[in-house]
């Protein structure tokens, strides 16, 4: 059996998918997801300039040493590109097997573990009212689990993922009017004054079975992380994400040896070798990789497994910039991994995104319910895809008030 062919395709309805087709001489084809957020080009251009080139010929079914050819004979290993554009690779040679198969991945990882896998929504407000009204719309969609996240008092700028006025939007969308960023002003003070308290708000409004999770956004300093996961102990968060920033991975020992609030770190890793030291000391409660971003299925499921070991559980990241091909991989990962914990979810749901990606997988009661259909259960319609391009977008950048340069 021989890839006979591979395609890219760049972008999608409001977002920048990069999406693979590798095609084969029996007729079967696999797709991947290598959409990099704000990056997209640059994957798609690794897979096109140099991955597929020696792809084409190739057995589909040998997808360990394809990783593994890719990998090591890169020479230059990791990196957020690179590992997008073996991912998506991976992904495709993972659908194609279970096609071949005729069943669906999670079957190939050892069966489900469960039936429906939890998610958590994100809930945002510019300020704490119009947020508890976002969240209230998610209780009543049936959600369990949402993310949640307010405007400030005396915060300069509208903070991370949050509107700037009540009801204007209820999701962190990427800002496609250029490469030049916005900026953003942060206030710590601010923040550390305000948000526990507000946390506090939301767990006397909504009970103690509601699962809040809230993301930092990687803008304290490990003391000031320290102080924040102590303050907000009493609110019971299911995680508190990326409270610094991960390239520091010491910091962690601070925040534990102060509270025993759970921890979630990893969207912006690509390799197990990133998380290695934050598992193997038991640093960290939730692992947040995405398939895309670290290399496939074949090398998150080695994260996952080390994960297992060290009582870490899984909490995929699901950003909205996901395309449902990397989200289905992650469902046959949650519906299978022993040590599963929860999946961030936004993407499907749009009539031109279900268009774009046709599958079958379902959402009920907050419970993601994986398909049945053989391989990863998603197709991608090439006559849609001809009505995207790609569009230009940026995170914002961050600074102080003096203007020093922070996190994002
Ligand atoms: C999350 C993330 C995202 C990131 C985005 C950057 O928890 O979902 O923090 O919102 O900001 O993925 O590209
Ligand atoms: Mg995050």
């Amino acid at each position: 059996m021989k890839i006979t062919n591979a395609k890219v395709f760049v972008g999608g309805p409001g977002k920048n998918y990069v999406t693979l087709k590798i095609e084969t001489d029996q007729g079967v084809y696999g797709l991947g997801d290598a959409t990099l957020n704000n990056r997209e080009t640059l994957p798609a251009a690794y897979l096109q300039d140099y991955l597929i080139p020696c792809l084409i010929g190739m057995d589909p079914r040998r997808s360990e040493d394809i990783w593994q050819f890719f990998y090591r004979g890169a020479y230059f290993r990791r990196g957020p590109i690179a590992m997008a554009a073996f991912g998506a690779i991976d992904m495709a040679l993972w659908d194609i097997k279970g096609k071949l198969a005729n069943m669906p991945l999670y079957q190939l990882f050892g069966g489900k573990s469960r039936d429906g896998a939890l998610v958590y929504a994100h809930a945002t407000g510019a300020d704490l009212p119009d947020l508890m009204e976002s969240i209230a719309h998610y209780v009543d969609a049936g959600y369990k689990a949402v993310r949640v996240q307010c405007g400030i008092p005396g915060m300069p700028s509208a903070s991370y993922a949050v509107p700037e006025t009540p009801g204007a939007s209820k999701h962190y969308i990427t800002d496609f009017s250029g490469i030049r960023p916005k900026i953003e002003i942060w206030d710590t003070d601010c923040y550390m004054r305000y948000m526990p308290g507000a946390l506090a708000e939301i767990r006397e409004r909504f009970g103690p079975d509601l699962k809040l999770l809230h993301d930092v956004h990687h803008r304290l300093t490990p003391r000031e992380a320290a102080q924040f996961a102590k303050a907000v102990e009493p609110v019971n968060l299911f995680w508190l994400e990326d409270p610094t920033p991960a390239e520091d991975q010491t910091a962690l020992k601070l925040i534990r040896q102060h509270s025993t609030t759970p921890i979630a770190i990893g969207e912006v890793f690509n390799s197990l070798h990133d998380c290695q030291h934050l598992i193997e000391q038991e640093l960290i409660d939730f692992i947040r990789v995405a398939v895309t971003y670290a290399g496939g299925i074949t090398h998150v499921k080695r994260i996952v497994e080390l994960a297992g070991m060290h009582h870490i559980r899984t909490g995929f990241h699901g950003a909205p910039s996901h395309s449902p091909l990397c989200m289905a991989a992650q469902a046959h990962l949650n519906a299978w991994a022993p040590n599963f914990g929860i999946q961030e979810y936004l993407v499907l749901g749009t009539p031109e995104c279900d268009a774009l990606f046709p599958s079958d997988h379902q959402m009920q009661d907050g419970l993601f319910h994986v398909s049945d259909a053989p391989g990863l259960g998603v197709d991608f319609d090439e006559a849609q895809a001809a009505r995207y391009s790609y569009a230009p977008g940026s995170h914002p950048v961050v600074r102080l008030q003096d203007g020093t340069l922070w996190n994002y």
